[in-house]
C-alpha cells in the first residue's frame, strides 16, 4: 500500500517535461524507435553524467499506466552496451560480403551518396532507386520522404515482404468494405481512458490469430485485454492453433491447422445467419449485400469447417453464439489474417462476421481509427506533393492489381521490386536505401533468393544503428541512427498525438529525420526548407492544422482529441458529411463493390494455401507437418534485440514449438537442435516440445542472426542457420497482389546430427549456391503453381 501511495506521489511524479531527482535529471516522454516497437508507451529516462542510466513508465500518462515490456525497460543497454553499436558513418572497403568498413565523415558518406543518386537518376532515371522499409517504426515517414522529395523515386517498399502481407491486406480490405479502420476499442482514444462516461467494456474479445499480450501490434496494447477481464470480467474467444497466455484464459479456444481461418470465419457467420443471431437493426440499415453473404456462407457449415481446419465443429457453434450474443463484442485480429495467399479474403470474412454482430464504431467494440489531426506521417509522406502523375505511375505493381493502382497500398509491390531487380523487368533497380529494414534477416521471404538479388544492385546504403546481416551481404555506406531518447519526435500513427525530446547523443549518430534533411537539401533543396530537424517537424504539425509547436508538445507528450462514436451515425465518417460509412454505398460493404469493380472476388471465399494437406497431398507425404512461422516473443523486435546482452539471457536461442506426439513421431527430444526442411531449404532450431502446440504442426521463430559470431561470409552472422525465411517464397501472392503463405506451409521436422550438420545453411546459401529447387520466375497472381 504504502508503495502504491508513493507511485502517486504527485512530488515524485510530476507532469513537467524536466525536473531534478537527487544526481539524475528526469524527463518525461514517450518511447518509439530505435529500438523498434509498434508502440510510444509514456516514459521517464533517468539521466546521470548525460547518459541512460534506467527507464521508467510513467505512471501519469494514461496510455500505459506507468506499464512497460522488458525490451523498454532495457533500453540504458540498448542505448549504451548494444553489441557493436554503431557511432560514425563508414564504407565498405573490402568486397561486399567481408565485412571491411572505414570510417568517414558525415559530409563525405553524402557526398558519396548525392554522387551515386545523381548518377543513377541520369542513367536509369530515378524509378530505379528503392526505399526499403520495415514494419511500423518512427522511419515510416522520413524513408517514404526522402525516396519522393530526395531521389524522386515512386519506390518505397517493404524490404521484399512478400505480398505486402502485414496489415496491408487488413488496412487496404476494410477501407473498400468501411472506409476506415476498425480497431478494439480499449478506451485507448481518449485521455479519461476507462472513465469516458460513454465507455462500456467489451462482453467478448474474439482474439484471432493474435498473440498480442507479446506482440503488442499496430499501437495496441496486450494489457487492455487483461484490463478489461479484471475490470469487467471480459470473457474471451481466441482462435490459434498455439496456447497463448490468452488462449489459456479463453472461454472458447478453437485450435485450427494454420492457414485455413477463413473456412472457421465463414462458419461462424454461417451460424449466425442460420440461428438469426445477427444485429437485425445494423444488418439493415448500415450493411450492404447481405443476401449475397449469406449465400456465399452457406455450404460452409461448422462441420465442414471443422473437417478443413481439424478442430470441432461445436466450438465453432459454441463461438458463434457466444460472439454474436457480445453487447458489444469486439475483433482483435492479427498478422496470421495477412500472411496467406488469401489475405484480402480472409480479412473479408472476419470483417463481415464483426459487422453483422453490429460492433462497428461502438463504444467497446471496434473504433474507427485515424491518424493523429488526420496528418499523413506514414508511408506516403510526400507522394502526391512530390512526384508528377508520370513518376508516379512508374510506382513498381501499379500494373499487377488495381488495388495498387488506385493506391489501397501506399508502397510499391516488394514481389515486383525483386522481379525488377533479377530480370529487369518493368524496369531495373539498381539502388536500395534500407532505413529500418534487415531484410534477409527477417522481413524477405526465400531469404537466399532475395540474398542474391541485392547482392547485385550497383549502388546500397543502409541506415541502422549496427551492421547488420543486410549491412554486410551488400551495403557500400552505413550510416548510424539515434534512438529513441536521442531524437525529436512525432507519433500521429492513430490519435493521439505524441511527442518526444532528445535528451542524450551518442557518438555521431543522427536521428532519421536529421539525415533525409541534410541529404534531402543537398539532393534537391527546394523540397527541403529547413534548418533543423524540428523545423521539419514543425512544418508536418503546421500541415496538420495541429494547434501547438513542437516545442508546446513537449510538456503534454500526448496531445488527445476528443472522441466520439456512432460517427456513422452523425455523418463524421465522409467527406459529403452524410451519415453513413465512408465507402462507394456509404454502408460496410459485405458485397463490396470496390473489390468487384477491380475485378476481384466482392465476397469473402475460403482457400487453400498452396502448400498444404489438400491443395499437395503428394507433398504433404513427404512435408508432414504444417508449419506456421514468426510467432513473436517478448524479448525481440523481428530481428532486433539479439544484440543486447540481457534479451540473449532470457531467449539465447530460437525455437520451434511442436506437440509431444509429434516430436515422438519423428524422434525429437525437448530441446533438441532440429532441421526444418522443406524443397526450398532449411535450417535449425531448438525443439520446445509443449502440449500447448497443436500435434501434427510446428511454430518456428523468424528474425534469428547471432550478432556475437563472425559477421564476414561465409558465415554472416549464421544468419541463414537459423532463418525460417529459407522455406518461404516470394512472387506467390493473392490476385490482387497481397497476401503470402509466410504462415501455412509444409515442413519436415528430424534432429541435428554432426552428420547432417557439416554444411551450415550460410555457407550453404553464400558459398554453394543455395538450394536447388525452382524458383518461381515470374509473378504468379493467386499463385498455386507447386504441384
Ligand atoms: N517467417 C516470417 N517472417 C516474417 C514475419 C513472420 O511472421 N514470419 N513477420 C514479418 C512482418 S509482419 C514484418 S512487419 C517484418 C518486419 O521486418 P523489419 O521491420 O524489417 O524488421 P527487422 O528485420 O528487425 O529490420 C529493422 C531494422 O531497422 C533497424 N531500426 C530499428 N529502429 C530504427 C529506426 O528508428 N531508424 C532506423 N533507421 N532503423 C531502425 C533495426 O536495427 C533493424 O535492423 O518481418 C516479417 N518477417
Ligand atoms: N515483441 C514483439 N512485438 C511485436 C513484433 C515483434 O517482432 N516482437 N512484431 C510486430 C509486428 S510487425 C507485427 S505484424 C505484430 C504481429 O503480432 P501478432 O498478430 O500477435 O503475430 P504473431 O505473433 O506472428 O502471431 C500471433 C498468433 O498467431 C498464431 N497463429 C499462427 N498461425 C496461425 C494461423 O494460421 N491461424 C491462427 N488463427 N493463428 C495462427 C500464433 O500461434 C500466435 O499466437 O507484432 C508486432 N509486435
Ligand atoms: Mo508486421
Amino acid at each position: 500500500m504504502e508503495l502504491f501511495e508513493k507511485k502517486f506521489d504527485p512530488e515524485l511524479y510530476k507532469t513537467d517535461f524536466h525536473w531534478k531527482e537527487g544526481d539524475y535529471d528526469v524527463y518525461r516522454v514517450c518511447h518509439w524507435s530505435a529500438p523498434g516497437c509498434h508502440n510510444s508507451c509514456g516514459i521517464l529516462l533517468y539521466v546521470k553524467d548525460g547518459k541512460l542510466d534506467r527507464v521508467e513508465g510513467d505512471p501519469n500518462q494514461p496510455y500505459n499506466r506507468g506499464r512497460l515490456c522488458m525490451r523498454c525497460l532495457n533500453l540504458p543497454e540498448a542505448c549504451n552496451e548494444l553489441l557493436d553499436r554503431l557511432k560514425w558513418p563508414v564504407k565498405r572497403v573490402g568486397e561486399r560480403g567481408e565485412n571491411k568498413w572505414e570510417r568517414i565523415s558525415w559530409d563525405e558518406a553524402y557526398d558519396i551518396i548525392v554522387e551515386n543518386v545523381q548518377r543513377i537518376q541520369k542513367e536509369w532515371g530515378a524509378e530505379a532507386i528503392c526505399g526499403m522499409i520495415g514494419t511500423g517504426r518512427n522511419v515510416c515517414w522520413q524513408n517514404p520522404l526522402i525516396c519522393y522529395a530526395g531521389f524522386g523515386t515512386p519506390n518505397m517498399s517493404f524490404g521484399f515482404l512478400s505480398g505486402d502481407c502485414c496489415m496491408v491486406p487488413r488496412t487496404s480490405l476494410s477501407f473498400c468494405v468501411c472506409g476506415d479502420l476498425p480497431v478494439v476499442d480499449a478506451s485507448q482514444f481518449n485521455e479519461e481512458r476507462w472513465d469516458h462516461p460513454e465507455y462500456e467494456y467489451p462482453e467478448v474479445v474474439l482474439v484471432w490469430g493474435n498473440d498480442v499480450i507479446k506482440s503488442n501490434g499496430d499501437g495496441f496494447l496486450g494489457h487492455w485485454i487483461v484490463d478489461m477481464m479484471t475490470q469487467a470480467k471480459t470473457k474471451l474467444i481466441v482462435v490459434d492453433p498455439d496456447l497463448t497466455w490468452l488462449a489459456s484464459r479463453a472461454d472458447v479456444w478453437i485450435q485450427p491447422r494454420p492457414g485455413v481461418d477463413s473456412a472457421i470465419a465463414m462458419a461462424m457467420t454461417n451460424v449466425i445467419i442460420q440461428e438469426d443471431l445477427y444485429d437485425h437493426d445494423f444488418v439493415e440499415n448500415w450493411t450492404y449485400g447481405f443476401e449475397q453473404l449469406a449465400e456465399r456462407v452457406k455450404d460452409m457449415t461448422p462441420e465442414k469447417a471443422a473437417e478443413i481446419a481439424w478442430v470441432d465443429a461445436e466450438d465453432i457453434r459454441k463461438a458463434a453464439r457466444m460472439f454474436a450474443a457480445a453487447k458489444p463484442g469486439a475483433l482483435q485480429w492479427g498478422l496470421t489474417t495477412d500472411m496467406r495467399v488469401n489475405g484480402i479474403s480472409e480479412a473479408h470474412c472476419l470483417m463481415s462476421l464483426n459487422a453483422i454482430c453490429g460492433n462497428v464504431d461502438q463504444a467497446g467494440g471496434n473504433y474507427l481509427a485515424r491518424e493523429a489531426y488526420s496528418m499523413n506521417l506514414a508511408y506516403l509522406c510526400g507522394y502526391f506533393e512530390n512526384l508528377d502523375v508520370d513518376m508516379r505511375a512508374k510506382r513498381l505493381g501499379n500494373d499487377i492489381s488495381p488495388m495498387h493502382q488506385f493506391g489501397l497500398s501506399s508502397t510499391a509491390a516488394s514481389d515486383v521490386v525483386l522481379q525488377a531487380i533479377e530480370c529487369g523487368d518493368p524496369y531495373p533497380v539498381k539502388m536500395l536505401w534500407f532505413q529500418g529494414c534487415n531484410s534477409i534477416a527477417n522481413m524477405a521471404a526465400e531469404a537466399p533468393r532475395v540474398y542474391d538479388a541485392i547482392k547485385t544492385t550497383e549502388f546500397n546504403v543502409v541506415v541502422d544503428y549496427c551492421i547488420t546481416p543486410t549491412a554486410v551481404a551488400c551495403a557500400d555506406i552505413v550510416l548510424p541512427c539515434a534512438m529513441s531518447p536521442e531524437r525529436n519526435q512525432l507519433r500521429t500513427w492513430w490519435t493521439p498525438l505524441r511527442q518526444s525530446t532528445r535528451v542524450v547523443e551518442y557518438y555521431e549518430s543522427k536521428t532519421d529525420e536529421q539525415i533525409i534533411l541534410e541529404l534531402g537539401k543537398r539532393l534537391n533543396p527546394d523540397a527541403w526548407p529547413y534548418e533543423t530537424d524540428v523545423d521539419l517537424l514543425n512544418a508536418r504539425l503546421k500541415e496538420g492544422g495541429v494547434p501547438e509547436d513542437f516545442a508546446g508538445l513537449q510538456e503534454m507528450v500526448y496531445d488527445w482529441e476528443p472522441l466520439q462514436y456512432h460517427r456513422y451515425e452523425k455523418g463524421l465518417l465522409r467527406p459529403d458529411g452524410q451519415p453513413g460509412f465512408n465507402t462507394p454505398t456509404g454502408m460496410i460493404e459485405l458485397y463490396c463493390t470496390t473489390l468487384e469493380a477491380f475485378g476481384n472476388d466482392p465476397l469473402p471465399s475460403y482457400e487453400e494455401p498452396p502448400e498444404g494437406p489438400l491443395s499437395t497431398p503428394k507433398r504433404f507425404e513427404e512435408y508432414p507437418i504444417v508449419l506456421t512461422t514468426g510467432h513473436r516473443s517478448f524479448e525481440f523486435f523481428h530481428s532486433e534485440h539479439r544484440n543486447q546482452k540481457t534479451m540473449r539471457e532470457f531467449h539465447p536461442e530460437p525455437r520451434v514449438r511442436i506437440h509431444p506426439e509429434t516430436a515422438e513421431k519423428y524422434g525429437i527430444e525437448d530441446g533438441q537442435w532440429v532441421w526444418i526442411e522443406n524443397q526450398r531449404g532449411r535450417c535449425r532450431q531448438i525443439a520446445w516440445v509443449t502440449e500447448g502446440m497443436k500435434p501434427d504442426c510446428a511454430s518456428a521463430e523468424h528474425g534469428w542472426w547471432f550478432p556475437e559470431t563472425d559477421g564476414a561470409e561465409p558465415h554472416l552472422f549464421g544468419v541463414f542457420d537459423s532463418n525460417i525465411n529459407n522455406l518461404t517464397s516470394m512472387m506467390v501472392v493473392g490476385e490482387t497482389g497481397y497476401g503470402a503463405p509466410y504462415k501455412g506451409l509444409l515442413c519436415k521436422i528430424y534432429p541435428c546430427t554432426e552428420e547432417n550438420s557439416r554444411i551450415m545453411p550460410s555457407e550453404q546459401v553464400t558459398r554453394l549456391g543455395g538450394w536447388e529447387y525452382d524458383r518461381v520466375e515470374k509473378l504468379a497472381m493467386g499463385g498455386h503453381q507447386y504441384e
